[in-house]
């Protein structure tokens, strides 16, 4: 995989914004005569480690599909640059994870493994998600766990892995693809993936159901772009909205599609779709989503709640000059859209960098 040279005018632009927005630094002029000559010199340059935390939190502060961007300034950045190895990845996206996770009081974070360089390309996770539940094709064509991971646990298997038990619920390992060289399997120790088991305040047949969630969403396929540099592992994390996992992992046809089975047990009429029996559902569903991350002590929020943060970080923003680009048809949440603000405005739809990207 080639990698073109640092762009020297995107380097330009970050480095002008990062002394901008940080006054003590002084003035740019010095670093930007540095680091035109390291591009000259080298093809790329190295942030510094304040210019790449800086550069990680705008990111997440430009991430248009974002709801929860209120708390940018508070991201963790994790700036392992000097990792060599893909076991070094591994453990580092493992202690991640435990970091990240903090018992259940989750820290929105992002490790940041070395960047691609001309000759040099970086490190990448081939998985999503730092978790994911494998999907396993079962004779009759069905799918057992989760239809999205069919490829990934495919992948897995290929390169060696034995592991799972063939359930609905199985951690897929972490395939790392090194700069150069060949792809190595890893499994997530248990302890380092913390789960909820999902039950709900008013059925006690729900438990039943044997569902459950990873706490943590780590997304691990994304770009971190910065001044022209581009970080391809960089795995973030907040923490879940529970429509998340509520509407939309648990509840897609297309994934674990649980609503037949919740409305099932609810004793609700499908037998005409005016009845609202798949809404009915979905509420009962996202409540107890809800109700188990809170009763298991892992943070999580609402959608009511996250559309109001994020309406108190728009209106933030916009105090301090910025604008604040966001996508509608991602930040509206997949349940009761109308009822939380951020249903009844439209937004700005700019692409800034820094970004998380999509580069493949
Ligand atoms: C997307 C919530 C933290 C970067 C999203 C989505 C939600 C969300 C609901 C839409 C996901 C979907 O529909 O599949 C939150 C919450 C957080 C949080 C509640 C709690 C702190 C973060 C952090 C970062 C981040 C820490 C990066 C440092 C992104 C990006 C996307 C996204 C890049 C788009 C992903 C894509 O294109 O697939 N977030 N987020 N978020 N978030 Fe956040
Ligand atoms: N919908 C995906 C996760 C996407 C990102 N969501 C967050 N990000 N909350 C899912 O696994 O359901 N985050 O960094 O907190």
């Amino acid at each position: 995989r080639p990698v073109p040279a640092t762009d020297p005018r995107e380097a330009d632009r970050f480095i002008r914004l990062y002394h901008a927005e940080n006054p003590d630094a002084g003035g740019p002029q010095a670093r930007l005569r540095d680091v035109a000559r390291e591009i000259a010199r080298t093809g790329t340059y190295t942030h510094t480690a304040d210019e790449l935390v800086f550069g990680a939190r705008v990111a997440w502060r430009n991430s248009s599909r974002c709801i929860g961007r209120l708390y940018w300034r508070s991201l963790r950045v994790r700036d392992r640059r000097d990792v060599t190895t893909a076991e070094g990845v591994a453990l580092e996206c493992v202690a991640h994870l435990r970091e990240a996770t903090g018992g259940g009081r989750i820290r929105p974070t992002v490790t940041v493994l070395p960047p691609d360089a001309p000759a040099r390309p970086g490190p990448r996770v081939l998985n999503d998600q730092l978790v994911r539940y494998a999907g396993h094709r079962a004779r009759d064509g069905r799918v057992i766990g989760d239809p999205r991971n069919l490829w990934l646990t495919d992948l897995a298997r290929t390169l060696g892995w034995r592991g799972g038990t063939g359930g609905r619920f199985d951690v897929l390992p972490l395939i790392i693809q090194p700069g150069l060289g060949d792809p190595l399997l890893c499994n997530l120790p248990g302890d380092a993936v913390l789960e909820v088991p999902l039950t709900h305040p008013d059925y006690a047949w729900f438990a039943g159901l044997g569902l459950r969630w990873h706490a943590v969403p780590a997304i691990s396929d994304m770009c971190l772009e910065i001044g022209g540099v581009c970080y391809p592992c960089a795995p973030f994390n907040g923490w879940y909205m529970g429509t998340e996992i509520g509407v939309r992992n648990l509840a897609d046809h297309d994934r674990y599609d649980q609503l037949g089975a919740v409305a099932a047990r609810l004793g609700l009429d499908t037998s005409t779709e005016r009845s609202l029996w798949r809404d009915h559902a979905l509420v009962e569903l996202n409540v107890a989503v809800l109700h188990s991350f809170e009763r298991a002590g892992v943070t999580m929020s609402d959608h009511h709640t996250e559309s109001r943060r994020f309406l108190t970080h728009l209106a933030k923003e916009e105090r301090a000059g910025r604008v604040c680009p966001a996508d509608w048809s991602w930040i509206v949440p997949p349940l009761s859209g109308g009822a939380t603000p951020v249903f009844h405005r439209y937004y700005d739809t700019s692409v800034l960098t820094p970004a998380f990207v999509h580069h493949r």
